[in-house]
């Protein structure tokens, strides 16, 4: 087999806005989602009281601290970076008449430093925020209003950075909205189905309608989706257990089908059917629909069973997705399961089911690291789990599959999206930050941080 990842291959890493930037209030940035959220995506809302603070006000002081983290980067020899332009710093309430000139500057700024280096952004539309204003005044991706909000934001983002960005994404994990609807579509929790897909449809044609501004508006521009990519097998090879995991794997693929094909699938019309639901499509949302992305991205982080077994079924699981664990696998300490060759099935199924290049733009493990008593991070569980995962894409490669490239999640430490806190850990790069928001906020480099330059130096031969 093939020992190098092909020429243009794309190696870097991935971050958000709301886990990394901090200055929370800076530049007449406005209160958004991810503000409101102490406890994290899963987390209630809970409005601000002057004098309230979270952990993700400061997060990484990435706002002012850029230039020494993408210079990092660079000496790790990224390629490209993955980052999020926060909707609230360029429309703070969502629904200006003009953007807010500060906010565009922020990141003129951050990309013109990324060129410095060669680093090419990919960046997402929207990574689990949106303005607070919006939900306040249309009650979020509930109103079709919101749509049109969010299509002014994308043009105008395009047209400012059309000759700094080529690789955009539209809605980080998508599919999340079915199991955070607050963080997804902006909807309270308890939101029914009937809601909670009326406000996925109005979040899917606005990812269309972004599609083809991004067509037009960015000269040899490419667009594409994300998805949470958690892969279902399984538990036993009993019939009914195979064919509720073909219904649950629809959950998620669904939204793939959407904006790949540009309608819906059809087992979506007996779904909607047998849980009552009736949407409102109207035939110029059907027309809106139809512009596939250029390609495919997802995360990956972990694989789960199904059953049928009522018992089995009863019992709690402890991860994100309440997924039946697998008993072949290992699980973090978060209770994530470990499954590198589910990387390389779930890229061949992508890429048998769509047949467009493909993107891995999250991937990594969460772990608390130890700073030893001379300062260095000897993080060989995450070398293990990193390398594991980079072969198996290697292999997906010799398989045929067209993956474009590979941006792990957090090549910095930052603040975990499910769980609000720092100890959770994915860097290369340990930042001096605790729970409480404790620390100096110096950023060290641990031993992964050169093994992947080591991978990204002799193209994943060193793997
Ligand atoms: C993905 C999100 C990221 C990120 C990652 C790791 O679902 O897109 O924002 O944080 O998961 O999750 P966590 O931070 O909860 O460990």
């Amino acid at each position: 087999m093939t020992q190098r990842f092909p020429q243009d291959f794309l190696w870097g890493g991935a971050v958000a806005a709301n886990q990394v930037e901090g200055a929370w209030q800076t530049d007449g940035k406005g209160q958004s989602t991810s503000d409101l959220q102490p406890q994290g995506i899963f987390g209630e809302r809970v409005e601000r009281q002057a004098g309230d603070s979270g952990i993700k006000d400061v997060a990484i002081d990435f706002y002012h601290r850029y230039p020494e983290d993408i210079k990092l980067f660079a000496e790790m020899g990224f390629t490209v970076l993955r980052t999020s332009i926060a909707w609230t710093r360029i429309f703070p309430e969502g629904d200006e008449s003009q953007p807010n000139e500060a906010g565009l500057a922020y990141y003129d700024r951050l990309f013109d430093e990324m060129a410095k280096y060669n680093i090419q952004p990919l960046v997402t539309l929207s990574h689990y925020e949106m303005p607070y204003g919006l939900i306040k005044k249309y009650g979020g991706w509930g109103s079709r209003t919101t749509i049109a909000c969010f299509v002014k934001y994308a043009e105008t983002v395009f047209e400012r950075f059309k000759h700094k960005v080529k690789h955009w994404l539209t809605f980080n994990e998508i599919n999340m909205s079915l199991h955070a609807p607050f963080t997804g579509v902006g909807l309270p929790e308890e939101s029914n189905k009937q809601a909670v897909y009326q406000a996925i449809h109005h979040q899917l044609v606005a990812s269309a309608l972004a599609v083809k501004a991004c067509h037009q508006i960015v000269p040899e521009g490419k667009i594409g989706n994300m998805l949470l990519g958690a892969m279902l097998y399984p538990l036993t090879p009993n019939p009914a257990d195979v064919m509720e995991t073909l219904q649950q794997n629809r959950d998620w693929l669904f939204f793939g089908d959407v904006q790949t094909r540009g309608y819906y699938p059809s087992y979506m019309t007996r779904f909607f059917r047998e849980n009552g639901i009736t949407l409102d499509i109207t035939e110029q949302d059907k027309i809106d629909l139809r512009q596939p992305v250029d390609f495919i991205s997802f995360s990956y982080y972990m694989t789960g069973c199904v059953t049928t077994d009522e018992e089995l079924n009863q019992k709690e699981r402890g991860n994100i997705l309440n997924m039946v664990p697998n008993p072949h696998l290992a699980s973090s300490e978060w209770g994530w399961q470990i499954d590198p060759e589910g990387l390389r099935y779930l890229l061949n199924v992508l890429y048998d089911r769509y047949q467009k290049p493909l993107f891995i733009v999250e991937n990594g493990l969460g772990a608390r690291d130890t700073v030893e008593a001379d300062g260095s991070i000897n993080d060989d569980y995450r070398i293990a789990y990193l390398n594991d995962h980079l072969v198996q894409v290697r292999e997906a490669i010799d398989d045929g599959v067209e993956v474009l490239g590979y941006t792990c999640w957090g090549p910095i430490d930052l603040v975990s999206a499910s769980k609000a806190e720092f100890s959770k850990r994915y860097g290369f790069i340990y930042v001096d930050r605790d729970d409480q928001g404790n620390g100096t906020l110096t950023r060290t480099r641990k031993k992964s941080f050169f093994w992947y330059q080591d991978v990204i130096k002799t193209h994943g031969e060193s793997l």
